[in-house]
């Protein structure tokens, strides 16, 4: 590791999708700091500025070198005063002042804990902290308080569902998933995705893309395996969205979070026996299974690399793809589908790759989307 540019450096480019970002964060005491700033951004509302702190930290993320000083940033792309004047406060003090007072922040401790049970978003945990609550039994003694089934059940698995999944586990739930794929059709094509598909060795849940070449068989599919995890008595939460997936509909102009492919969001229940490594982090060891959550997707077979590349992510660089796409070549790029808005006609990709190629930009491995 450098801890200069190395001088005959290509241009750094401002889209995340033309760089190469792996798992290794030479900058990660900086990185780690915009995130903190980011996030007490983003539950201000202040989107702009949440996102112009994501930007920079990614753009430091795809770096092969420690920046140690601030004049070997010049060349940078979205590096702006607010994330230039942390990285000079870090880079003199070993922390940034701000960074910490927000981290003794007492919103900010309250906020982060409550956002930290699944089923609960920014504008529940808003809502909680402004009745006065501080901490978990502030909201489950508040008899006004009614939480939705997502929610009981985040918090009933909180302590397993909070800890980390391993590389071994989500494993390890591939093959459960697979087998029960499988014995309903010899067709069906499970794939992992999310951070794990980038190659990072833990993650907050596992997430899959489901499908057959069976056209208009993949929902079935997904409601077949549901029914089988049941009866195994391995599902102990499940909520299900229904596809809502219209061809005629597309391309949707205006980006939502979510898309409309059949999906269910499960918390599983993982044997112990079942993990290679035996189960991650678990004190005492006397547990012999975890609560592990799980995000199953399934889209029709033609579609498959579209929500793929989609469901990959990272974050940032499925943000900076479509907005490459929509900016740079006129086009829009969902889970969906890519549209060309000049020759009114939609792009057809059976691989990641065809898509890339569509785009006009070089193939990046998963293994190097960690922007
Ligand atoms: N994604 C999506 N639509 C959603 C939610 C997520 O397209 N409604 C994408 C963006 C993510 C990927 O799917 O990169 C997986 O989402 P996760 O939140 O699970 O993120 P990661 O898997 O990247 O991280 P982690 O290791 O925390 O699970
Ligand atoms: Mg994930």
């Amino acid at each position: 590791r450098e801890d200069f540019p190395p001088t005959a450096e290509a241009a750094v480019s401002q889209y995340a999708c033309q760089r190469r970002t792996t798992t290794e964060n030479n900058n990660k005491i900086f990185t780690d700091a915009f995130e903190v700033l980011a996030e007490r951004y983003q539950s201000n509302e202040m989107e702009r500025r949440c996102l112009g702190l994501r930007r920079a930290a990614s753009v430091l993320k795809s770096l092969p070198w420690a920046v140690r000083s601030l004049e070997s940033t010049h060349n940078l792309p979205c590096l702006g005063e607010h994330a230039k004047a942390v990285m000079d406060e870090i880079l003199e003090h070993g922390l940034s002042f701000e960074v910490e007072k927000i981290l003794s922040d007492e919103r900010y401790q309250t906020m982060k804990l409550f956002t930290s049970v699944f089923g609960v978003g920014p504008k529940t945990a808003d809502k909680w902290y402004r009745r006065g609550h501080r901490s978990f039994s502030d909201v489950l003694t508040d008899r006004s308080i009614h939480l939705n089934q997502m929610q009981q059940n985040g918090f009933l698995h909180y302590g397993d569902i909070s800890r980390a999944v391993s590389k071994a586990e989500a494993r390890a739930l591939m093959s459960v998933i697979d087998e029960a794929a499988h014995a309903i059709t010899p067709n069906a094509i499970l794939t992992l995705t999310g951070g794990f598909r980038r190659g990072k060795e833990f993650g907050h849940d596992v997430d899959f893309i489901l499908t057959t070449p069976e056209q208009g068989k993949e929902e079935s599919l997904l409601q077949n395996i549901i029914k089988r995890l049941k009866k195994q008595g391995i599902l102990l939460y499940c909520e299900y969205q229904s596809s809502t997936f219209d061809m005629s509909k597309l391309p949707i102009q205006k980006f939502k979070a979510m898309d409309q492919f059949a999906k269910c969001f499960l918390i599983m229940r993982l044997e112990s026996s079942r993990v290679e490594e035996g189960l991650h982090n678990v004190e005492g060891d006397s547990k012999s299974w975890r609560a592990v959550r799980v995000d199953l997707v399934s889209p029709p077979m033609d579609h498959y690399a579209f929500a793929l590349l989609g469901w990959s992510g990272s974050t940032m660089f499925d943000r900076d793809l479509r907005r490459f796409a929509r900016v740079e070549r006129r086009m829009i790029l969902d889970n969906h589908c890519l549209y060309n808005k000049t020759k009114k006609e939609f792009l057809a990709a059976t691989t990641e790759k065809d898509i890339f190629a569509h785009l006009g930009l070089e193939y990046i491995e998963p293994w190097q989307r960690n922007a």
